[in-house]
C-alpha cells in the first residue's frame, strides 16, 4: 500500500519533528522543513502561531507553539517559553518555584495549519506538576521538569509515557483526523 502524501513541518528543532514523525506515521509522510521564524510577541500561543502563519512563505505546510504554563506564577513562562528557557533553564524554574505547595502546570501545544491557503488551528494539552528537581536525559526543553499527571516520573525520565500523553500528541492527533478527510 502506498504511503499517503507529503506535508512539511516548518520547524527548527529536530525533537519536535521526530515526535510528529512518529504519531503521523500512516497519516501523512512528513517532509522536515528545517527553518526558524520569527515568533512574535502576544498574548496567546494561538496568536503568536496564526501570525507566524502569515508570515511564512508556502500554501501547504503547519507549525507548531508550544509553552509551559505554570498555575502557581499565573501561567508564566507561557508565550515567553523559549525566551525563558534560553535565558533561566529548568534550574531557574525551579529556583522560582521553590518552597512552592501548588506545583500544577499545564502544557499547550497549536498546531498551525495552512492547507492550499486555508488556515486551520489545532491544540493539544496536558496537565501535569513541575517536579522538584530536573530528572531524566531524554526529551528536550522543560522535560526534566514535567511530570504528567497520574505518573511519577518526568517526560525526560520516560519518552514512551510523553509519546502516548503529551501536548503534541494530542494536537498532532487532532490534525491526523482533519487530515483524514482533508488530504494534503
Ligand atoms: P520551533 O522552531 O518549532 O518554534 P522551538 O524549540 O522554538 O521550535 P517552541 O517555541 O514551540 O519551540 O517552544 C517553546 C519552548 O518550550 C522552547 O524552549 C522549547 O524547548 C519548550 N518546549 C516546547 N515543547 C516542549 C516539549 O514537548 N517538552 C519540553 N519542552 C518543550
Amino acid at each position: 500500500m502506498s504511503l499517503p502524501v507529503e506535508l512539511a513541518f516548518v520547524t527548527g528543532n529536530e525533537h519536535k519533528f521526530r515526535e510528529a514523525e512518529e504519531i503521523l506515521k500512516g497519516v501523512v509522510r512528513l517532509h522536515w522543513r528545517r527553518e526558524s521564524y520569527r515568533e512574535v510577541q502576544a498574548e496567546t500561543l494561538e496568536e503568536v502561531t496564526k501570525e507566524a502563519l502569515r508570515e511564512i512563505p508556502g500554501d501547504s505546510f503547519f507549525i507548531e507553539d508550544a509553552g509551559l504554563f505554570i498555575h502557581a506564577l499565573n501561567g508564566f513562562p507561557g508565550v515567553y517559553s523559549a525566551y525563558v528557557f534560553k535565558k533561566i533553564g529548568n534550574e531557574g524554574i525551579l529556583r522560582l518555584l521553590k518552597g512552592e505547595k501548588n506545583r500544577g502546570a499545564t502544557f499547550r501545544s497549536v498546531i498551525g495549519l495552512k492547507l492550499r491557503g486555508e488556515v486551520r488551528l489545532f491544540t493539544g494539552e496536558v496537565y501535569g506538576r513541575i517536579a522538584t528537581e530536573a530528572r531524566g536525559r531524554e526529551g528536550f526543553g522543560y522535560d526534566p521538569i514535567f511530570i504528567p499527571t497520574g505518573h511519577d516520573t518526568t517526560f525526560a525520565e520516560d519518552p514512551v509515557l510523553k509519546q502516548k500523553v503529551s501536548h503534541r500528541r494530542r494536537a498532532l492527533q487532532e490534525l491526523a483526523r482533519y487530515l483524514t478527510s482533508h488530504p494534503p
